[in-house]
């Protein structure tokens, strides 16, 4: 397999972690943010968003990070997991992603507070909903199997942290899960990493 796409990414961690707890060998091939390459043709010829991360397994191109990870299931995903990869892409990842923008990659001056109070607003509406969803005592998302599902949304919470320390003193279900999780072998080597390479300064 071949793997497209910067390590710094969220979304490429997501497939890295993925590979780790598969133990598949790959090629790792850095495009992206300041390594440059989304418009090579060679990149091009995979993709057409141009975005990362991209798999290719023999005949097989995909792009979409959760594609990536219900194909590297290797087998089917639960709709219980499926259903949390939803709720990751179209609940959680959104305020995260705009979370991030306003602390880590605009310059101060271009900062708003308003935006960044709206994002916070939904992070924690979206947390909320992943507290009530793991009430009932289940060890992983899906139950108590670990799934893609934990991958998806358990590798956004390095940088939630980093930028919020306390954002899980009120939710100590969620705390919980992600205590679980943070101790695998993936995410230590992939999520847990330091993301000042992205960092906008001036
Ligand atoms: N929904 C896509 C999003 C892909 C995406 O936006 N990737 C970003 C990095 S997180 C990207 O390629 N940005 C341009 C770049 O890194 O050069 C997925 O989950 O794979």
């Amino acid at each position: 397999m071949i793997l497209w796409g910067r390590a710094s990414s969220v979304n490429v961690q997501k497939v890295l972690w993925a590979l780790e707890e598969r133990e598949l060998p790959y090629d790792h091939k850095i495009v992206g943010g300041i390594f440059g390459g989304n418009s090579d043709p060679e990149f091009t010829a995979l993709t057409p968003v141009r975005r990362v991360p991209v798999l290719q397994d023999g005949d097989v191109t995909l792009w979409e990070s959760h594609a990536i990870l219900r194909y590297l299931a290797m087998g089917p995903v639960s709709p219980i997991a499926d259903m949390w990869m939803e709720f990751g892409s179209t609940t959680l990842q959104p305020p995260f992603l705009g979370l991030f923008w306003q602390q880590v990659r605009m310059r101060k001056t271009a900062q708003d507070k308003a935006t960044l109070k709206k994002h916070i607003k939904s992070l924690y509406a979206a947390l909320g909903i992943l507290e009530t969803g793991l009430a009932d005592g289940r060890t992983y998302l899906a139950g108590d199997d670990f799934s893609m599902a934990d991958i998806a949304i358990g590798s956004l919470f390095h940088r939630i942290m980093d930028l919020h320390p306390t954002i899980l003193d009120t939710l100590p279900v969620v705390g919980e899960w992600h205590a679980n999780i943070a101790v695998r072998a993936g995410y230590r080597k992939w999520v847990a990493t330091s993301f000042e390479e992205l960092r906008v300064t001036e």
